[in-house]
């Protein structure tokens, strides 16, 4: 167990060549390591130092006395900061081998490795952001598109939270009522009716899912909608992902089975992230390889939120794409006619009247034609789908989604019993349930194994 009062140090930039590096330090004895390992032009100590003003000097090893880089280096002092600890850091160029010696000198002089996201939660812990805050911190270093970014940043600046809280204020409003009825039940006092109860509780919870039908939206702007292009050998599956990525991704070749892994690429159609698959041609096959390929293909087509089902035009129906068309029946999709630029084999009807209503998109991948109205039509299907993706509030995370779930099955429980006349304590009791799921989300209420689930997924000096 990592003592949350350790002075902690990590490589917050990523290791590769860069123009420059940063380590940070976080922590009480961060002033103190930048004493001992940095040598200023001008002669001040890092107490001394102007916060948020960049100095340039050297990092020596005090060990050896040795010149390690030119740096510039920064204080930052408690509580004006991204953790509300004191903080350094140290800007040296970025090389595999320099940062890793500032690093390893830094750790010398008494500093820890951070853990991932270990800033972050420090920065939680002692209460500069919320749980849901820190989340989107993560959430803006991965966006994949524009939207999905403002989401996020809107999430950290306390979009989200802000919203819980006027929901929290609402349900202790309501707990006031319901404490009213039990404390003075035979009072003189008129006790606010259970029916107006009821219609408080019932406005709550319309409140609560009305948000939580955008989750979805919410989960796809935040991970790319899971789009998979399916279809047997050779129809030219490879080739319209390389058509959407306009880059020359996947091998192509005019031998069925080329593809054999899953080769995954995120493309933005106005906004929305939309991860796109490209996978094995779908046959029998002997090849040992092949069929490890077709049985990926199986596993992603069970995850995928949409299909894109191709067929090539220049040939007949083939039992293969009749057992294709089969496996795809429950999901949502798009069918794409390939090869149009050739003459027309393909029973082009046969295939619409499978799937009745759906998009039908004629390409040609190889002359990169019909590619703009496939992007149109996945974006049609996406948002009639989703319904309009805004950037205010969303909710992004499963977790915070079933939070909220829990939240409005108690106040459902918190209903019946009014209209059971069940004693009020009871009904209390469920409003405060709900009450708490939605602490969870902003971390009010919150174990600390779900805080720690929450930070393993974050990168290294973040
Ligand atoms: N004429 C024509 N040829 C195409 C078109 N799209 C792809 N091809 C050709 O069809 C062949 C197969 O294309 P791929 O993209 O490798 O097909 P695939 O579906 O990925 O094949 P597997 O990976 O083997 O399943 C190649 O020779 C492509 O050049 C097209 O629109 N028109
Ligand atoms: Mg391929």
């Amino acid at each position: 167990m990592n003592d949350e009062k350790d002075t902690i140090a990590a490589i917050s930039t990523p290791l590769g060549e860069g123009g420059i590096g940063i380590i940070r330090i976080s922590g009480e004895d961060s002033f103190r390591i930048a004493d001992e390992i940095f040598q200023p032009k001008k002669n001040i100590k890092t107490s001394e130092m102007k916060p948020r003003t960049m100095y340039l000097g050297n990092i020596i090893d005090p060990e050896s006395g040795e010149v390690i880089d030119e740096v510039l280096l920064v204080k930052y002092k408690a509580p004006y900061t991204y953790t509300r600890e004191d903080m350094v850091e140290i800007n040296s160029h970025g090389g595999f081998v320099v940062q890793n010696r500032i690093l390893e000198i830094v750790l010398n002089r008494g500093a820890r490795v951070a853990e991932p996201g270990e800033f972050t939660k420090r920065a939680f812990l002692n209460g500069r952001i919320d749980l849901s805050q820190a989340e989107a911190v993560i959430d803006i270093i991965r966006a994949k598109t524009d939207r999905a970014l403002k989401i996020a940043l809107n999430q950290l600046k306390g979009g989200l939270s802000n919203w819980i809280r006027e929901v929290r204020q609402e349900i202790l409003r309501i707990l006031a009522h319901i404490e009213a009825n039990i404390d003075f039940p035979e009072d003189d006092i008129p006790g606010i009716d259970p029916k107006t109860i009821t219609v408080e509780i019932k406005s709550l919870r319309a409140k609560l899912d009305d948000i939580l039908k955008k989750a979805k939206a919410g989960k796809i702007m935040r991970e790319g909608l899971s789009t998979v292009i399916l279809g047997r050998p050779n129809v030219g599956k490879s080739s319209l992902l390389n058509s959407l990525l306009r880059e020359k991704r996947a091998i192509v070749t005019e031998i069925p089975g080329t593809t054999r892994d899953i080769i995954e690429e995120y493309i933005n159609i106005k906004g929305i992230p939309i991860k796109i698959v490209d996978t094995a041609g779908i046959r029998e096959t002997l090849d040992a390889v092949e069929k490890i390929g077709v049985e990926r293909a199986l596993e992603t087509l069970e995850n995928a939120d949409m299909v894109l089902l191709m067929f090539d035009a220049s040939e007949e129906l083939k039992k293969e794409d009749r057992e294709i068309m089969e496996l795809v029946k429950d999901k949502f999709v798009i069918v794409v006619i390939n090869k149009v630029d050739l003459p027309v084999k393909l029973n082009i009807e046969e295939v619409v009247s499978a799937f009745p209503g759906k998009p039908v998109i004629r390409i040609s991948a190889l002359q990169e034609k019909g590619i703009e109205e496939l992007r149109e039509a996945i974006y049609r299907v996406v948002t009639e789908e989703l319904g309009p993706v805004d950037e205010g509030v969303m909710i992004t995370r499963a977790r915070h989604s079933q939070a909220i779930r829990n939240a409005i099955e108690a106040l459902k429980r918190a209903e019946s019993a009014l209209e059971k006349e069940i004693p009020m304590e009871v009904v209390a009791m469920e409003v405060r349930e709900a009450l708490d799921f939605l602490g969870e989300i902003t971390g009010d209420a919150v174990g600390e194994d779900v805080v720690k689930a929450i930070f393993e997924n974050f990168c290294i000096g973040k």
